[in-house]
């Protein structure tokens, strides 16, 4: 299929592309194995200007939209999503900055993270604030001209490997989720420091940990927009950010369609290559269509969210539920065509399989996709009747 990228779209793609298969592909499986974050991959993509992709030029950025992002998401998840993660959490926690931030803010921020300089990180889940993301604890308490943040956030994506961390916590408790505010922290402020470090089953080059905020003084100009909209801010964060994780399910699928399809050419049963068997076919078929459908809704909700559509929250919930469902589908499919060889470590399907099951889970869950798109449906059916 043709998505009439443009010359530009078509190369950043392309250098994406190389990156991942010349840097990432030969090292993904010793990432995984000995749980090592990319540090190499991070500074090559940041000298081919990948992270300051999503960035106003004015604030040192190419001044790229969500669209552009996808293409390299999809192209570095089609061979790590470990790699990936580390990546897109990046995009994620700056998007406070970049939604809200005042200009003083993007000018101090934005450009180290544009050149790769400055990784960041998003604190929003607690231990008993997951899917009921209204219910953190963390406090963020005024004291003159400073906040103290006292709490602590757990199963938080390139924690201690960021430099900065934007970080939802209550200025007013009373107020459930009107009563959170947005901030930004810097690594080293005192008070500031990592819990466990998690062990996970897949995406084991990203490093997750927990951030531990123990009376943690940092300047009232950390606010991010006012008190009180830190809920609205991490909202329309994952608004913006859930189709970077279906531009991941997207590429993941893909890349293990791939491993699949090269697998079926050169297996021989039965005096054949298993590819020209029927039923191997239309396992393979049915990947492609579902392949196909999440790429046509991914690039198609990128370009609607940088078209400037004030509310995306239905469209981009549908493409992250949609795209990550098919991901895990097409891995766990891919892997019954090679059989006994596609679980064994030695080919890298197994770990496409691990890696698949956490995209249905962060950024929202599935099921809370499904919320989100239930109660959208809702309000558009009470506003036309
Ligand atoms: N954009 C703007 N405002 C939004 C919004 C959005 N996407 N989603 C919710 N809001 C507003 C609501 O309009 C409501 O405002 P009012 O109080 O003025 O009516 C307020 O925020 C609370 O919304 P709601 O009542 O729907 O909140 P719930 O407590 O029921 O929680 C959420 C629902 C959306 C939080 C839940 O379904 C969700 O998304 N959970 C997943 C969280 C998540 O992604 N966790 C992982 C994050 S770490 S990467």
């Amino acid at each position: 299929m043709d998505y009439f990228l443009t010359e530009e779209e078509a190369m950043i793609k392309d250098l994406a592309h190389q990156i991942a298969e010349e840097r990432v592909k030969p090292v993904r499986a010793e990432l995984d194995e000995k749980e090592i974050f990319p540090t190499e991959i991070m500074s090559v993509l940041a000298s081919s200007d990948m992270f300051g992709l999503f960035i106003p030029e004015e604030y040192g950025g190419m001044g790229k939209g969500t669209f552009e992002l996808a293409l390299v998401v999809e192209e570095l998840s089609r061979v790590c999503v470990g790699v990936s993660t580390c990546y897109a959490a990046n995009a994620l926690g700056t998007y406070p900055l970049l939604l809200f931030g005042t200009d003083e803010q993007k000018k101090q921020y934005l450009p180290n993270i544009a050149s790769g300089k400055h990784l960041v990180a998003f604190g929003l889940t607690e231990a008993n604030a997951g899917s009921d993301a209204a219910g953190i604890q963390t406090t963020a308490t005024k004291e003159g001209d400073y906040y103290v943040l006292n709490g602590t956030k757990q199963w938080i994506t390139n924690g201690e490997e960021a430099q900065i961390y934007t970080v939802i916590a209550m200025t007013d408790k009373s107020r459930g989720a009107r009563g959170a505010s947005a901030f930004v922290v810097e690594k080293g402020t005192p008070g500031f420091t990592f819990g466990k470090k998690e062990k996970k089953m897949g995406i084991r080059a990203s490093k997750t940990c927990e951030l531990i905020f123990d009376g943690c003084r940092i300047p009232k100009e950390n606010l991010i927009s006012k008190e009180g909209m830190g809920f609205i801010v991490a909202m329309k964060t994952l608004d913006k950010s859930r189709t970077g994780v279906g531009a991941q399910g997207l590429g993941l699928a893909q890349g293990a369609f791939d491993e699949a399809v090269h697998f079926a050419k050169g297996r021989v049963q039965f005096g054949k290559p298993i590819i020209s068997i029927q039923a191997v076919q239309h396992m393979l078929a049915d990947m492609a269509i579902q392949i196909e459908a999440a790429r046509s809704l991914v690039y198609t909700t990128a370009r609607f969210i940088d078209s400037g559509a004030k509310d995306v929250t239905k469209e981009s919930a549908i493409a992250k539920t949609f795209a990550t469902d098919v991901a895990m589908k097409v891995t766990t499919d891919a892997l019954q065509v090679m059989g006994g060889s596609g679980y064994m470590r030695d080919y890298p399907l197994e770990k496409m399989m691990r890696d698949a099951k956490i995209l249905q889970i962060y950024e929202g869950t599935n099921q809370i996709q499904r919320n989100v798109i239930g109660q959208s449906i809702v309000k558009e059916s009470a506003r036309k009747h």
